[in-house]
């Protein structure tokens, strides 16, 4: 398994990423570590391990087909995702788009959409959900099988990570929890047409990567075909700007870290240094 990115992050890469908020990267990513991730997401997706934090979107919005679910921080307690955050290409790509020195895994999160699935993932940018705050912090979204538009391919608001704006998080299952003041996300699935927005997709072979920034918007439709799963694991990683900032409706850090507001959150149980330029 390479723990070195096939291929070169190039200086175009990252000035698509600062002008556009996301890039799609090719082949990053042996087909060693698309075979035992796949595993180890069939293995996630039916345990009962008590760390584990599924959400089961179809289910809990009566869906009548297929199935959306959602598990996070898996790295904490299967060892497949633990390599898949600390040993793979993962935190060297953050590094290098962030253009940091050194980054720190946050956690995981699997988005697995079955043949027939109509969830969508509401559009959205990430950052408000976070306890934390800052610009170096980005999210990796590997795909482990083929996507493309007839099975949820993600989509993206180019420029939006630089609007302004603050939108109140929202999640697949419309967890009340996260209820908030804050201004709602446009659902940019009806203004299409409207040129002042320019949508970003790609066509992603299994092992392709979005790498997007916390306030980027983006969202992804239902997974209509009926034979093709869509399956991706998305890594966020922090950089050095990065402070903690555990407000209300924001979600619970699995570890439960005591930090200390407003701090640069270096605790290296919960949030271990996973690429470290000195020592790479
Ligand atoms: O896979 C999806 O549909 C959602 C992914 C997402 O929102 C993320 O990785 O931040």
């Amino acid at each position: 398994m390479n723990r070195r990115p096939l291929n070169p992050v190039t200086a175009q890469d990252r000035t698509d990423f600062d002008r556009n908020g996301v890039v799609c990267l090719r082949q990053m990513f042996d087909q060693d570590w698309i075979e035992r991730m796949n595993e180890a997401v069939n293995r996630v997706m039916d345990t009962s391990h008590p760390l584990a934090r599924p959400r089961e979107v179809t289910q809990a919005m009566g869906g009548k087909s297929g199935r959306y679910h959602i598990n996070s921080f898996v790295w904490h307690w299967d060892n497949d995702f633990r390599a898949w955050a600390l040993e793979s290409p993962n935190a060297e790509i953050a590094a290098t788009l962030m253009g940091a020195d050194r980054v720190r895994m946050f956690y995981d999160q699997v988005f697995v959409k079955e043949p027939n699935t109509s969830e969508m993932t509401d559009w959205h940018h990430d950052l408000p959900f976070w306890p934390m705050r800052g610009n170096q912090i980005l999210s990796i979204w590997v795909a482990l099988t083929d996507v493309g538009p007839d099975n949820s391919s993600l989509e993206y608001i180019a420029g939006s990570h630089h609007w302004n704006k603050f939108y109140r998080a929202a999640i697949p299952d419309k967890d009340p929890r996260f209820k908030s003041e804050l201004e709602e996300c446009p659902n940019f699935s009806l203004l299409r047409s409207d040129p002042q927005y320019r949508f970003l997709s790609w066509t992603m072979k299994a092992g392709d990567c979005l790498v997007h920034h916390p306030l980027t918007v983006h969202g992804s439709e239902g997974n209509f075909s009926p034979t093709r799963r869509r399956a991706a694991i998305s890594n966020r990683y922090f950089g050095p700007d990065a402070v903690w900032d555990p407000r209300p409706a924001t979600m619970r850090v699995t570890g439960d870290p005591v930090l200390e507001a407003g701090h640069y959150p270096a605790d290296d149980h919960v949030f271990p240094i996973a690429w470290d330029r000195a020592t790479a």
